[in-house]
């Protein structure tokens, strides 16, 4: 059943010890809850909407649980999905249920209610942080791969071959391929590899509707975005030759009627810039909460900057909050950042 590529591409596929103790967890339990990480990113909401469109047609109880808002431009991608809240899935479920987390590095960082994990038989763990402590019973994490979407990718082709049923339809494809090329930046970072290749080439052969996904993703800017996106790059900061600084505050999002979940994309502005190796972008969440991404380009590992202040993330990419003033929050992660720098 399954066509030559497949089968090509499975016999490539590592770890199917892991993948086949998650199989197994999947044909024993009736009721799933898939969830992935706060503030959902692409990925977050890929591999969640693939995995659970794809087990959807097998006869099972899969609820999305997650306690946060999806962002607009990722909406398209969860039509006809219901999301649940984790009150609103514990008033309505009285079964046994597995919870499988997809992009969280950690148990603190799925988004659902503490109870709801307890409460899990057991939790399922897949993802590619670098950070990742493997939280689960079961965990399928490979920190070198591109986007927990690539490892989901690997699991439901593989699961395609266990079960013999045909699981991936244009929307799961289209919701890996929106995954991957979101947490890849379109194949350019370095995470992208022959396998990330192969799994979106193969995505397109099954379906995933490539020109929705980069019109409705990259091609959709709100205009008042793309106006802050214009200061903030005016006010960017270049701390010595190889670190840039952006920070955009309250203040700032409402000059421009903006939301603190639609400026990510000021983020890469940072590290794009000649010669510089670590961009920072720190947004205001709120009056003494602040978001602070960084990116490196080539090989400063990022991720052990967030962690030493509490984050986490990938080499490549990572993210921390900072409880303090504005000024504190500068100068702690430009401190922190000129260290491993410098
Ligand atoms: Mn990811």
């Amino acid at each position: 059943m399954l066509d030559l590529t497949a089968k090509n591409i499975i016999d490539t596929i590592p770890k199917k010890d892991d993948l086949d103790n998650i199989i197994d967890s999947i044909k024993k339990y009736d009721t799933l809850v898939v969830s992935s990480h706060v503030s959902p990113d692409g990925d977050n909401v890929g591999s969640t909407m693939g995995f659970i469109k794809a087990i959807n047609k097998l006869n099972k109880k899969v609820y999305y649980v997650l306690d946060d808002l999806i962002p607009g431009d990722l909406g398209f991608l969860c039509e006809g999905v219901k999301k649940y809240t984790s009150d609103e899935f514990r008033k309505i479920n009285e079964d046994k249920y597995i919870l499988i987390s997809f992009d969280s590095a950690d148990n603190d960082r799925i988004c659902t209610s503490q109870s709801l994990k307890d409460e899990a038989e057991f939790i399922i763990n897949i993802d590619h942080h670098n950070t990742n402590d493997s939280y689960g019973k079961y965990n399928y994490v490979i920190a070198e791969y591109s986007s927990s979407c690539e490892l989901c990718f690997n699991l439901i082709l593989y699961m395609e071959k266990v079960l013999d049923e045909k699981l991936i339809d244009e929307d799961v494809a289209t919701s890996l391929y929106a995954g991957i090329l979101t947490d890849t930046g379109n194949f350019k970072y370095e995470s992208s590899s022959p396998s990330t290749l192969r799994a979106g080439a193969y995505l397109l052969e099954r379906g995933a509707k490539k020109q929705e996904i980069v019109t409705k993703l990259f091609q959709n800017m709100d205009l008042n975005v793309l106006k802050i996106l214009g200061e903030a790059i005016n006010n960017i900061e270049i701390i010595g030759d190889k670190v840039s600084l952006i920070v955009v505050d309250i203040e700032m999002m409402k000059k421009y009627s903006v939301s603190y979940d639609q400026i990510d994309i000021i983020t890469d502005y940072a590290r794009d810039i000649e010669g510089i190796e670590v961009g920072i972008f720190i947004k205001q969440k709120s009056p003494g909460e602040f978001k602070v991404s960084l990116r490196s380009k080539n090989y400063i590992d990022v991720s052990e900057v967030a962690k030493s202040l509490g984050g986490g993330g990938h080499k490549r990419a990572s993210g921390l909050s900072l409880y303090t003033t504005k000024e504190d929050a500068i100068k702690t992660i430009v401190e922190a950042v000129k260290k491993a720098v410098y």
